[in-house]
């Protein structure tokens, strides 16, 4: 068996474990952070559960700046009612999820769901951990098991040793240049070969981490002698178990990277799997380098810029700004001097979170260049439409600081040798709050914290006009804008619906206000990216009943069932091109359950086509429900 077989079948509640297959697995941990968090834990509540069963951690990492009561009301919220279900609660200030969870939590062979699609960085210790929508992470809460289609295993090879100047960051832009964005949609990818002992834990989740940008299920490394010192020095040493693929494992696809002959590279805009080598745009001007999000920003990162920054000047027409990803990365940097080194060459630090990722602060200035060490460089994303994000390694964003421009390091950085994880981190747990030492908890809900948005079940013949028609690669960025402006809104879906698919169309949620409902047309690998079920729950709000797509992301695929909207695929793809918006279409709901498809009826031009709905009998009743929340009422087992 491969190891990724291994951890499903220890963890296999049902189902059968053949690729497509409908299987239930249990869940051993999950983690929630605050901008899905307060839909989940709202979802939680309806689900009436008293107490969770996994081991549960709510970070709140996201929505930090407080200019208004509305994320201040969220984070009392997660924090009350966390504490009052079990779950631990990792205050602001302690860091983003993903760094803070493989740092304290992540425990080798266990299975983690996290309302975030960048879940996938604990399988950079060995963990099955996947990004999933809020309800499915109350689900799991609640009942200790996540239902999924059992995924194919993808073979990564990797051969040879990085050269000083190329990092993790390097090799998951060369994957995503290989396999592309929806490359990895309905796949686990699997790290094998000698060079994957070469990589340290914090460099395996930079690279599991942004497995999410394929489209990935999840990614997962064995967990071996490196995994064993990470563990270690976190003071988790009992932790560690070995794991890893029988001799002779077989894969359903296989593909070998030769970590020596990798070269910088960078994502160009706006897609992740956009990679050209940082070569090609050498020289050009840079406006603005941040390094930081739960991609890159260990320890080992951030001791790395701060030698390459070290008794250097950040150029004069750059900002450059550092988020450390924990408190326990920061503290680390400030002991052993690396802080100061940092702060000398002029770079700007800002608090352990998300921030300029999810464009909370830091927008760049009109038309900039800006430089990230990020996942995701989707349009729009920083806060500026016109800005361009390349997204780039954290040594060739430090030295581009530096020059003002593109900069590609040398082949082998003499300063980096020697740069390596410590024998023991600084541990200091209080910023994480645990639910033991919390007796009588009342939950706080602010004047922020709004109802969510329910389905009904689908009656009758369902007809109504196309709002919108998109193209391929639209991702939940698009459908459900996020930055600072909206995040704070993240529990108010009516008021977040108004913002739906602005970047793409500005008077989408009015016109489909005004038709009573619609339905979205979309093309290839339609709702990429977040996990965040607002870009679901916003069309819910608006009365979208089906979305027909030529192909769709996993969760977002997921986060429409559970909200009771259809989820059609094209059946001739050439049927995407004879609709227009506007066109009014008409389909029986029921039938198209019931018979796996629909016929579609273009009323206004007078033709029929058909739309595949692949279900499974569990998704059959929750869109005959109207969606989970009434398909699991008084009835959560
Ligand atoms: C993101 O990177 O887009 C986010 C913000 O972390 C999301 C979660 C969200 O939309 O709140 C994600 O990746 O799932
Ligand atoms: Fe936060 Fe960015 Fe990571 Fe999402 S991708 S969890 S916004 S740091």
């Amino acid at each position: 068996m491969n190891l990724t077989q291994k951890l499903l079948s220890k963890h296999l509640v049902s189902g059968e474990l053949v690729p497509g297959a409908p299987i239930v697995i249990s869940i051993d941990q999950t983690l929630t952070q605050d901008s899905t968090g307060t839909m989940c834990y709202l979802q939680l509540e309806a689900l009436a559960v008293d107490k969770v069963v996994t081991k549960s951690v709510a970070y709140i990492d996201h929505n930090m700046l407080q200019s208004g009561f509305e994320n201040a009301d969220d984070h009392a919220y997660i924090q009350s009612v966390a504490l009052k279900h079990g779950v631990y609660v990792s205050k602001p200030g302690n860091g983003i999820c993903h760094q803070v969870h493989l740092e304290r939590f992540g425990v080798p062979g266990q299975t983690l769901v996290g309302s975030d699609s960048h879940t996938p960085t604990g399988g950079g210790i060995g963990m099955l951990a996947i990004g999933a929508g809020g309800l499915d992470v109350a689900l799991a809460m609640a009942k200790g098991t996540l239902n999924l289609a059992c995924p194919k295993v993808v073979e990564v090879k990797l051969v040879g040793k990085l050269h000083s100047s190329v990092t993790a960051k390097d090799v998951i832009l060369e994957v995503l240049r290989i396999l592309t964005v929806k490359g990895g949609v309905g796949k686990v990818m699997e790290y094998t070969g000698e060079g994957v002992s070469t990589l340290s834990v914090p460099e395996r989740a930079t690279i599991t981490n942004m497995g999410a940008e394929l489209g990935a299920t999840t990614s997962v490394f064995p967990s071996d002698e490196m995994t064993k010192k990470f563990l270690s020095a976190q003071g988790r040493a009992k932790d560690y178990i070995e794991l890893k693929a029988d001799d002779g494992a077989t894969y359903d696809e296989s593909i070998t990277i030769d970590l020596s002959k990798l070269k910088p590279l960078c994502s160009a805009p706006h897609m992740p799997d956009n990679v050209v080598p940082v070569e090609d745009i050498k020289g050009m001007k840079v406006d603005q380098v941040c390094i930081g999000s739960c991609t890159d920003s260990s320890l080992l990162t951030m001791l790395k810029v701060a030698a390459v920054l070290k008794g250097k000047k950040v150029n004069p027409d750059v900002s450059l700004t550092i988020s450390p990803g924990s408190r326990q990365v920061l503290t680390m940097l400030s002991r052993c001097g690396a802080l100061g080194d940092i702060l000398d060459s002029g770079a700007r630090v800002l608090e352990c979170a998300c921030g300029p990722c999810i464009g909370m602060g830091q927008s760049p200035k009109t038309d900039a260049v800006s430089l990230r060490t990020f996942n995701r460089n989707f349009f729009a994303r920083s806060g500026t439409k016109s800005a361009k994000v390349y997204l780039v390694s954290p040594i060739v964003a430090a030295y581009s600081a530096i020059a003002g421009v593109v900069a590609e390091p040398p082949k082998n950085v003499k300063i980096l040798d020697g740069i390596t994880l410590p024998d023991a981190f600084d541990i200091n747990d209080n910023l994480i709050l645990d639910p033991k030492d919390f007796n009588d908890i009342e939950v706080v809900r602010g004047p922020n914290i709004k109802p969510f948005p329910v389905g009904k079940p689908p009656e009758g013949v369902i007809e109504k006009a196309v709002t919108i028609k998109t193209g391929d690669n639209i991702t939940t960025d698009d459908i459900m804008p996020s930055n600072a402006k909206l995040l704070p809104f993240r529990s108010n879906v009516p008021y977040l619906s108004k913002f739906c698919l602005s970047t793409v169309d500005a008077d989408f949620a009015e016109r489909t206000e005004r038709s009573g409902g619609g339905i979205i047309v979309g093309g290839e690998n339609y709702g990429q990216g977040s996990s965040r079920e607002h870009a679901a729950l916003a069309p819910l709000q608006l009365g979208i009943r089906a979305v027909i797509a030529k192909s769709f992301a996993r969760m977002h695929r997921d986060n429409l069932i559970n909200s009771g909207i259809f989820p059609f695929v094209f059946d001739n793809k050439a049927d995407y091109d004879k609709i227009d918006r506007g066109d009014e279409l008409s389909f029986n709901p029921i039938n198209a359950i019931d018979g796996g498809e629909a016929t579609i009826k273009n009323v206004t031009k007078g033709y029929t086509f058909i739309a595949l709905l692949d279900l499974n009998d569990r998704q059959k009743a929750i869109l005959k429900a109207g969606g989970t929340i009434n398909y699991v009422k008084g009835n959560i087992q």
